[in-house]
């Protein structure tokens, strides 16, 4: 197990499209065992491989207190259930320290395959599916901050911008 550096905005490979796993093998598994050690030690609730520069369409997730509940989702497809949206702040370990409301549709259907390469599917509400809407993104190279006002993502940039910068 490792723990993998996570990147953040504005780093231009968060930008990457991630493609499909053909096989879900020894590696991926080694990947997603990797992503969950690097997502808990954070701590966070959900984690895409493209945040750890791995440009794999492989997600792992776990929204309970106790870390009890871990989540995985490869080659993940959505597909919203209804127009109605849900608000939610959000956050990021990609951009560490900043919360804003976004607006996503309150229930999707999720196709998967889990750790052993088994399809599944589910269908989200609630934090769930904010969290898998989010992590998606991700995969497609998109933020929650794309969500918000050329303002407010420009402020953000500026700020982890100088702090990347201190810490350089
Ligand atoms: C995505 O986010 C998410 O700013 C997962 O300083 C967030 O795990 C989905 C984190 C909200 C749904 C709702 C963020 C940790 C963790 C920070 C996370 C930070 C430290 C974020
Ligand atoms: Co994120």
């Amino acid at each position: 197990m490792a723990i993998l550096n996570i990147l953040e905005f504005p780093d231009s490979r968060l930008r990457t499209i991630a493609k499909p796993v053909a096989a879900v093998d020894e590696g991926v598994r080694q990947l997603v065992d990797d992503m969950f050690e690097t997502m808990y030690e954070a701590p966070g609730i959900g984690l895409a491989a493209t945040q750890v520069n791995v440009h794999k369409r492989v997600v792992v997730m776990d929204l309970s207190e106790d870390r009890s509940e871990p989540r995985v989702f490869i080659n993940p497809e959505l597909e919203p259930l209804t127009d109605e949206m849900d608000q939610y702040q959000e956050g990021c370990l990609s951009v560490p320290g900043f919360y804003e409301n976004v607006d996503r549709p309150q229930r999707v259907k999720v196709k998967a395959l889990d750790r052993e390469g088994q399809p599944y599917e589910l269908i989200a509400e609630g934090l769930l599916a904010v969290c898998i809407q989010h992590e998606c993104d991700h995969l497609n190279g998109k933020l929650f901050v794309d969500y918000l006002s050329n303002l407010k993502r420009d402020r953000i940039k500026k700020k982890l911008e100088k702090l990347h910068k201190q810490n350089a």
